[in-house]
């Protein structure tokens, strides 16, 4: 990747993170006493599951039922809504950005959480960064191929640990499990990484997602057992 590019992001990440930093440590995973969020990194010694979770010795596979085939030949990612740079991200594109690694935890409201989940991909921030949210922007709308969406408040969504995710455990991140890309949300419940990823569309307010929509929490927070709304 150009050099220019990569100063660009880090310079922008930058600026997002001031802009956000007061508001993210307000959220619950951040600024509860315990357990402080979710993955090693935020564990802290704290306990490895949240309430009422139980741990999934393989990774269940939960959707609507349908599960698109993307080639990636014509995979992109639409960067757009409340930004001053509208993007469209090809696939090679997608991998020529900066990408990194992270061990997390992804947990599900049905009950079971994937402990220690080592994921490849590229930081959400990053194409926020790119994108450059106007000052209005609040929310994200995560558009899925599978007609699938959620809604994240742009301080969750720039967390370091959510990701746009290609590989698991060394290897290309299985179409069942969201492939080529999907989102991770390790501080949140898992409904809110959405697989198939094709579209962040960037808002002035909240707009509901799919569950949203039909009851589960809009805030999400696994730690403090807030699974449903009403
Ligand atoms: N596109 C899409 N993303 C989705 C869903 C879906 O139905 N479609 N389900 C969500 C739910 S409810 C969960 S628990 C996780 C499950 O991810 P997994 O199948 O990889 O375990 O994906 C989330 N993302
Ligand atoms: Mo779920």
């Amino acid at each position: 990747m150009a050099s220019n590019l990569q100063d660009r992001v880090v310079a922008a990440r930058l600026q997002l993170r001031e802009r956000f930093l007061q508001k993210q440590r307000a959220t619950p995973a951040l600024s509860d006493p315990r357990p402080q969020g979710s993955g090693p990194p935020n564990r802290h010694g704290m306990p490895r599951l949240p309430p009422d979770q139980v741990a999934a010795q393989k990774w269940p596979v939960l959707d609507l039922g349908v599960k698109p085939d993307l080639p990636l030949e014509s995979w992109s990612l639409a960067v757009d809504g409340a930004v001053e740079a509208p993007l469209r991200l090809s696939w090679a594109e997608f991998l020529a950005l900066p990408q990194v690694e992270e061990e997390s935890d992804f947990h599900c409201v049905t009950g079971w959480s994937l402990l220690d989940a080592r994921f490849a991909g590229v930081p959400f921030a990053t194409l926020a960064a790119l994108a450059r949210p106007l000052p209005s922007a609040s929310h994200v709308l995560v558009h899925a191929a599978d007609g699938y969406s959620t809604n994240l408040p742009l301080e969750e969504a720039l967390k370091d640990d959510v990701l746009l995710v290609h590989g698991w455990e060394g290897k290309p991140l299985p179409q069942d499990h969201g492939g080529p890309v999907r989102m991770v949300t390790p501080q949140l419940w898992a409904w809110k990484g959405a697989k198939w990823v094709t579209r962040l569309e960037f808002l002035e307010e909240d707009r509901k997602g799919f569950w949203e929509l039909r009851g589960y929490s809009n805030t999400a927070h696994p730690w403090r057992n807030d699974r449903y709304d009403g």
